[in-house]
């Protein structure tokens, strides 16, 4: 055994159990030299006369937790997992395994290869692989219905959620819970099962109930809404179906067939490198993870609207006691009652325990003074979005904070370092730009002005997943990374309408992507007015130079057709279904106004549509990216993943540019639309076109 192997799987024995502990961290992946460690130690102990059984542990803060997803794609070594779980499977002397942390995926599959399953209560279990692009394909879906059912196990793996011990117990996925020492309590129980001359049971030797012989096509209606556009569902469900129909040994060809399918497809490359970049985009380049943070106990909201109510409750949600601070009683009071009714629709659709629905309401603290703030380690401004109100809050604010606390607007474009000015202490202010609605929007696109210390960005990066969000950091700019991107595909998508395309034929491109819905269905749902006040205030089409792009936009609002909230937007709906009906009124205005702007409408392609929506996107990317505005291109991707709905089984735009389009195809494209428009709009960024220049991609920036 090389030593890699044994290094990465140490053999030892308490009397006569020996002990193979599996010591790969961070999270003990599957990685060839642990594949073929725990291999060899299962063979070596099988065969030692003073061995009657073997614990199987993981050394630190979990036994494995999968396979190791940097090897997928990669040339194949050392020994191949099925084989490693057969070995173990097939051993003769009973093999326990001792479960804590996370056993996921490959980990809880070679769990499911031992003879029995031992773990501490605070265990969670599953075969998240789903959201890989992947299904398990060690034998998870051939085993697991084999302990608990068909029904289950299918839920269980389309879902990938982590199963906590006591459920697994009570699922026969594990045979008995430890407390305290886990590898006593699992060398004990092996020699408990030694002494009873318990048998060397074989999951692989189970049958499968099938509860119904409908589950199969019953769970493809059901989740048909949800995997839109993924692969793996689907081939999970034939898996499961296989372990029903087929004999184990069939059943594991079976998936092994089905598992490839999806390894070497683009789906899941896409979403194993979203795996990734979620974790790299929480980390600062220029912030060392050492950093020392400031300690965050408690949290101080100014303005309990919409989203300010939002942000309260993430806090309440975290168990973080948060005070929140409005001008008005009755405002208060809304806002107050909205955060209730928030949580008991939770609790009601059992999202959340009722009893603890008091529990983070006790955590909020209504108030109408700023003195109530004076104590707070983190205050957070969501406040009507004009300069002016941000000026008079934050210059109170500056009065009132204590020395040291963290200063965050929650602003979704305006100019982070001028509203630091308004303070003496411009270092510790920071912009936390939530997503509506912010207590269920992952994404929280933290923004750095000049003067925001290094401490605070650490402490703000951690606080935000500490309160359940994905953080990514951008620099100020006009709309920080995602709204700036998004005003790109917002202006073409205007263009083509007045030039012969409709709002339905644009969002059906945009949702056949893979988006939850078009620009213009988005739009009625966000309420057309906001941006028709915005344009009427900026006068923006008095603009000389720039095309104006709100013509139709604004005739469908003077007809007061603001979207959902009036039933007649750019579609007609049958409040209270929200669903949009295609209005022969809008296609009389857009009509109307082509001819009024002297433009002969022409049929414009799905392909246009789509290159045209989607490829300014990557070019404001790569002018975001230069200006450093982001850090890298996967912070744009987990930005538009986590909160503009970019299909993550297509990696998010800058990986959609370099991997799927190609950026030589992006730049030629946007070279024949500026020749074709002669509209400066179209200009390739100046990096987009070095990277061609040079066969670079985004990812090497
Ligand atoms: N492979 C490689 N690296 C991994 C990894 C894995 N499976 N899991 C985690 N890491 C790295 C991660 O990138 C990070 O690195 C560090 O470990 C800590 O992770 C055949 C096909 C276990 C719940 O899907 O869900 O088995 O950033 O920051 O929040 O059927 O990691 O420090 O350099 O996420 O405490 C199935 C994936 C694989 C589980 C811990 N398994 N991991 O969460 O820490 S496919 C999974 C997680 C498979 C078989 C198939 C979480 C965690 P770095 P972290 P955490």
């Amino acid at each position: 055994m090389s030593d890699r192997a044994s290094d990465a799987v140490q053999r030892s024995a308490q009397g006569r159990i020996g002990i193979l502990t599996v010591n790969n961290p961070p999270v003990n992946a599957l990685a060839a030299a642990v594949r073929d460690g725990i291999k060899a130690g299962v063979e070596a102990f099988g065969g030692d006369p003073n061995i009657d059984a073997i614990v199987l542990i993981g050394g630190g803060r979990t036994f494995i937790a999968g396979a190791d997803i940097r090897e997928f794609g990669k040339p194949p070594q050392g020994a191949n997992l099925n084989d490693v779980i057969a070995a173990m499977e097939n051993c003769p002397k009973i093999v326990v395994a001792a479960l804590h942390g996370t056993p996921l995926g490959g980990g809880l599959e070679t769990a499911l290869g031992a003879h029995y399953r031992v773990a501490l209560p605070t265990t969670r279990v599953g075969l998240p692989e789903v959201h890989l692009g992947l299904l398990p394909g060690a034998g998870g879906t051939q085993r697991l219905p084999r302990l608990t059912g068909a029904k289950y196990a299918l839920d269980a793996i389309l879902s990938g959620r982590h199963i906590p011990a006591p459920e697994a117990k009570s699922k026969g996925i594990v045979d008995a819970l430890v407390e305290g020492d886990l590898l006593a309590g699992a060398v004990a129980h092996a020699q408990m099962l030694v002494v009873q001359k318990a048998p060397r049971r074989r999951v692989r030797d189970l049958a499968v109930t099938l509860e119904s012989p409908d589950l199969f096509k019953d769970t493809e209606k059901a989740i048909a809404r949800r995997a839109r556009g993924f692969k793996a569902p689907w081939n999970i469900i034939k898996c499961v179906q296989a372990a029903c129909e087929l004999s184990f040994d069939e059943g594991i060809k079976r998936e092994r067939e089905l598992f490839v399918e999806l390894v070497t497809s683009q789906e899941s490359a896409a979403q194993r490198y979203y795996f990734f970049a979620e974790r790299e985009a929480a980390k600062v380049l220029d912030v060392p993870s050492d950093t020392p943070q400031r300690e965050i106990r408690s949290a101080g909201i100014v303005g309990a609207g919409t989203m300010g109510g939002g942000i309260a409750m993430n806090f309440a949600n975290a168990g973080i006691p948060v005070t929140l601070l409005e001008v008005k009683q009755e405002a208060l009071e809304r806002g107050l009652k909205t955060i209730r009714t928030n949580y008991e629709n939770t609790a009601k659709r059992g999202g959340m325990k009722a009893e603890d629905v008091d529990k983070r309401m006790a955590l909020i603290k209504p108030t109408l003074s700023y003195d109530d703030l004076k104590e707070a380690d983190v205050i957070i401004e969501a406040v009507f979005e004009t300069m002016e109100v941000k000026e008079g809050v934050f210059k109170k604010l500056d009065e009132i904070a204590r020395p040291g606390a963290v200063l965050a607007t929650n602003t979704s474009g305006l100019d982070v370092n001028q509203i630091a000015n308004y303070t003496k202490r411009p270092g510790d202010v920071i912009g936390m730009h939530f997503f509506s609605p912010a207590n269920v929007m992952k994404l929280l696109e933290n923004v750095r002005g000049k003067a925001t210390q290094k401490d605070v960005i650490a402490t703000v990066m951690s606080l935000s997943k500490k309160i359940g969000k994905i953080p990514v950091l951008v620099g100020v700019c006009e709309g920080f990374v995602g709204n700036r991107m998004l005003r790109q595909r917002g202006v073409q998508s205007a263009y083509m309408l007045e030039e012969g395309a409709l709002p339905q034929q644009v969002d059906k491109v945009i949702y056949d992507f893979g988006f939850p819905m078009g620009p213009f269905a988005m739009s009625d749902l966000a309420g057309n007015d906001v941006g028709w006040r915005i344009r009427q205030g900026k006068k923006e089409k008095e603009q000389r130079n720039v095309r104006y792009t709100g013509y139709i936009a604004d005739a469908i609002c003077e007809l007061g057709r603001f979207g959902q909230k009036t039933g007649a937007g750019y579609y007609k709906y049958d409040l209270p279904d929200r669903t949009p009906i295609p209005d022969p009124e809008v296609e009389k205005i857009i009509e109307d106004t082509s001819k009024k702007l002297g433009i002969t409408r022409r049929a414009i392609s799905d392909q246009e549509i789509l290159e045209r929506c989607l490829y300014p996107m990557v070019n404001e990317g790569a002018k975001i990216l230069a200006e450093g505005m982001a850090q890298r291109s996967l912070d744009i991707d987990v930005i538009w993943v986590n909160g503009y709905g970019w299909p993550v089984y297509r990696g998010g735009p800058m990986w959609w540019a370099d991997n799927v389009v190609g950026l030589k195809t992006v730049h030629d494209a946007l070279l024949k639309y500026r020749d074709a428009s002669g509209d400066p709009f179209w200009e390739p960024a100046p990096l987009l076109r070095k990277l061609v220049q040079d066969g670079k991609k985004f990812s090497t920036v």
